[in-house]
């Protein structure tokens, strides 16, 4: 039975604040560092429960807040194969969490147990893990306090990215299985996928060495870490890797600043030189953004779209060469923030699918493929293959030289891809895959399509929910009136296209405008219509 009397001691250290509603939403529960005690606890006998009802499968627990701001943080749950949580479970998640007091807590979770007949003489495991935030240790106090509460089996995997997390859920569950994932350390990460890079550069030219902007967050620490197993063989120079730098985080750099400014880090100004390469990492190394000075030392970036682009090109044309043309569909999912150049592009080649914002969307819609590439044009995202196409390529027999080099392309891709979810240092190897197959500079990638220019602003309004949107976010069915407005707008632009959604991690409205000239992108046109707002 529930041990009643440890969850009420232990809770009473965790009381709920009052007047805060919290929600598990796209993110997981983020807000705030100093909201989130009572949440943490809660969330560790949640976890525990979850691992329960999976007959002991281990569940993850990351502590992060991303791309948001240092005071910020957050915690969400990793399922059992490495995958964002189950979405009836979000709503339970949110019950607990908004419980006003302890008693009520207990109650709640009595209920929520009954309903869901969790078994709880299963055992509990989990493993969990914080990005450098300041809020970080104490959060991680409160988490164990859960666990304790509840008599989880929790193993601390320290400060690392939010992929290497999702990594370490799904090496446990398979640990000594033939689908083995890898070795269940943030080590054998390393491992697996370096050993596999180095394998797909073998033979090519050097490689020119990376310029990484950490964002001042735990990239930075396993950035190094991963610098030390390339050696040379591919050089990453680290900027921006003050961790202990108070206000440091994401502040003026990384990759949500990258792609919602459009230009450089002001830190990189006096590092890059016109013709390089460098990338930018959000604050929990999931997401990656690109970019190059151009001879006139202009700037020009690589978002997910280009980087959905250059990869998916690349491996349509290995399972070309390794004859297994017909065999394995290769296709695209993106969201409605995808660039209008990169959807043109794509779709004249692949089959594309366009999904709501959040990346269980996105990442649900790739497993339909044999191949599934998904990202965010914002930098999230990665490359799925489905079982039965790493069975293929395990089994096929190539029938020329060039076919067996092309299959074993495909294997170490397999390999150095995280394929739990998006993962800017496993990405950002990916690229440099690809861009060392192709003997591609930044200008040469760019090229493969031009982007629309665009414009991405934050609109606060005094109720959001009231904004519903169909067709993958594209279209607004309320407030009434709206859509047909925006239509109207867009209609006078070449090549106009514009939504307005609510977003699912900050209370705001997003609206998304471009069109084929910049000056009608933004300027006193689409984006700062008085009608739109
Ligand atoms: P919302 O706030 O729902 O727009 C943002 C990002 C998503 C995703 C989530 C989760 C944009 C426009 N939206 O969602 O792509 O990354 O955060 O972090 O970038
Ligand atoms: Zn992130």
């Amino acid at each position: 039975s529930l041990p009643v009397d440890a969850i009420r001691a232990l809770s009473q250290q965790h009381e709920k604040p009052a007047n805060v509603h919290y929600q598990y939403g796209t993110a997981g529960f983020r807000t705030l560092g100093n909201l989130l005690d009572s949440v943490m606890f809660r969330v560790g006998i949640l976890a525990a429960l979850r691992s329960k009802r999976l007959d002991g499968k281990t569940i993850g627990v990351m502590v992060t807040a991303s791309h948001n701001p240092e005071p910020d943080n957050g915690v969400k749950l990793v399922d059992p194969r490495g995958e964002m949580l189950e979405a009836a479970w979000e709503t339970h998640a949110t019950n607990l969490a908004n419980a006003p007091t302890t008693d009520a807590f207990i109650d709640a979770l009595d209920a929520f147990i009954k309903l869901l007949r969790i078994d709880l003489s299963k055992p509990a495991r989990l493993v969990y893990a914080r990005d450098t935030r300041p809020s970080g240790p104490s959060l991680i106090a409160a988490l164990e306090d859960g666990f304790k509460a509840i008599g989880a089996e929790a193993r601390n995997a320290g400060v690392t990215t939010t992929p290497v997390l999702h990594y370490l859920v799904k090496a446990i569950n398979t640990k000594g299985t033939k689908n083995a994932y890898g070795d269940d350390t943030e080590e054998g990460y390393l491992q697996k996928l370096s050993t596999a890079f180095k394998k797909l550069v073998a033979g090519k030219p050097a490689i020119p060495p990376l310029v990484i902007d950490c964002a001042n967050g735990v990239g930075a620490i396993v950035g190094e870490k991963l610098a030390e197993h390339l050696g040379d063989t591919l050089k990453l120079v680290l900027h921006n890797t003050a961790i202990t730098t108070a206000g440091a985080l994401n502040n003026a750099c990384g990759a949500d600043f990258v792609k919602t400014s459009q230009r450089l880090p002001p830190s990189l100004a006096s590092v890059l030189k016109p013709g390089q390469r460098a990338c930018s990492l959000d604050g929990d190394a999931d997401r990656l953004i690109y970019y190059y000075l151009d001879d006139r030392s202009q700037f020009h970036m690589l978002d997910g779209d280009k980087i959905a682009a250059l990869v998916a090109a690349f491996i349509v044309e290995l399972t070309k060469s390794a004859g297994l043309e017909g065999e394995i569909q290769v296709g695209i999912v993106q969201t409605a923030y995808a660039n209008g150049g990169s959807t043109k592009y794509l779709s004249e080649r692949l089959p594309v699918k366009c999904v709501p914002t959040g990346v269980k969307h996105l990442h649900h819609a790739a497993e339909h493929y044999d191949i599934g590439v998904y990202f965010e044009a914002n930098g999230h995202g990665t490359v799925l293959f489905s079982p039965e196409t790493l069975e293929k390529l395990s089994t096929y027999q190539p029938s020329t030289p060039a076919q067996s080099t092309a299959l074993n392309h495909l294997i170490n891709l397999t390999q150095v891809i995280n394929q739990t979810v998006g993962d800017a240092l496993s990405d950002m190897l990916l690229v440099e895959v690809v861009l060392a197959h192709k003997s591609y500079s930044g200008l040469e990638w760019d090229s493969l399509y031009v982007d629309l220019p665009n414009r991405l602003v934050k609109v606060v309004v005094p109720d959001r929910s009231i904004f519903k949107t169909e067709d993958a976010e594209r279209r607004l069915v309320s407030p009434p009136g709206l859509q047909a407005k925006i239509d109207e707008l867009i209609r006078r632009y070449d090549g106009g296209r514009a939504f307005v959604r609510p977003s699912g991690t900050e209370d705001v409205v997003r609206v998304y405008a471009e069109a084929t000239v910049r000056s009608q992108a933004d300027g006193k046109s689409l984006i700062l219509d008085p009608s739109i707002r």
